[in-house]
């Protein structure tokens, strides 16, 4: 089955009723700005003293942790690109794979929903309409493959980049708003 895929705007951090957010992280897993700082502060200092642990995540790839003072039981932090427009094609490849992957490493860990923020389109500058073509295809075509995956949301931080999802979405399930379990609200 494929998963549902929902978009709304809002703060990840605050996300329920899921069993893993993802976080975009960079390769240290560290911590940083952006999503990944506001996901550490509001998971407090436990998150860290994991993330230590885990020896860093290559980008393309995910790791997972507890989720700890956040509402939900487990991080999925992967790396997306730093977006060059010189090796833009080498960067979708690298998005579609943290997409991927974070499913994967649901999967592996029996977990059927996840949020996701719009990885790379912040700090790493990935044009907002690309990264969500590319996000949305690979979602739908790795959930479908993996079967066990419920439900994946986009929780996204501003209307523009919002708006860059829905149409994505729209485009990819043409004349479909909810037929095979997908929907956007
Ligand atoms: N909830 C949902 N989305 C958010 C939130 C939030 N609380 N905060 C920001 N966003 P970015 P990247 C949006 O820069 O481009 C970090 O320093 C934001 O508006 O967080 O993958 C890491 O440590 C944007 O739409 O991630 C890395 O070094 C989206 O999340 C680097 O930034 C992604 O923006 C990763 O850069």
């Amino acid at each position: 089955m494929t998963a549902a895929i929902t978009l709304h705007r809002g703060d990840i951090t605050r996300e329920t009723g899921v069993d893993a957010i993802v976080n975009a992280a960079n390769t240290s897993l560290l911590g940083g700005g952006g999503v990944d700082g506001a996901i550490h502060r509001a998971a407090g200092p436990r998150l860290l003293a994991e993330t230590r642990t885990l020896g860093g995540c290559a980008t393309g790839d995910a790791k997972i942790s507890g989720g700890y003072d956040l509402p939900v039981a487990h991080v999925i932090h992967t790396v997306g690109p730093v977006f060059s427009a010189s090796r833009a094609e080498t960067c979708d490849r690298l998005l579609a794979s943290a997409y991927r992957r974070s499913l994967e490493v649901a999967h592996e860990n029996g977990l059927r929903s996840l949020a996701f923020p719009s990885i790379s389109t912040g700090v790493y500058r990935f044009p907002v309409e690309r990264a969500a073509r590319v996000a949305i295809a690979e979602v739908l075509e790795v959930s479908a493959r993996l079967g066990d995956i419920d439900e994946v949301r986009w929780v996204l931080f501003d209307d523009a980049t919002l708006h860059a999802y829905e149409q994505a979405l729209a485009e990819a399930l043409p004349g479909t708003d909810d037929g095979a379990g997908l929907s956007a609200d």
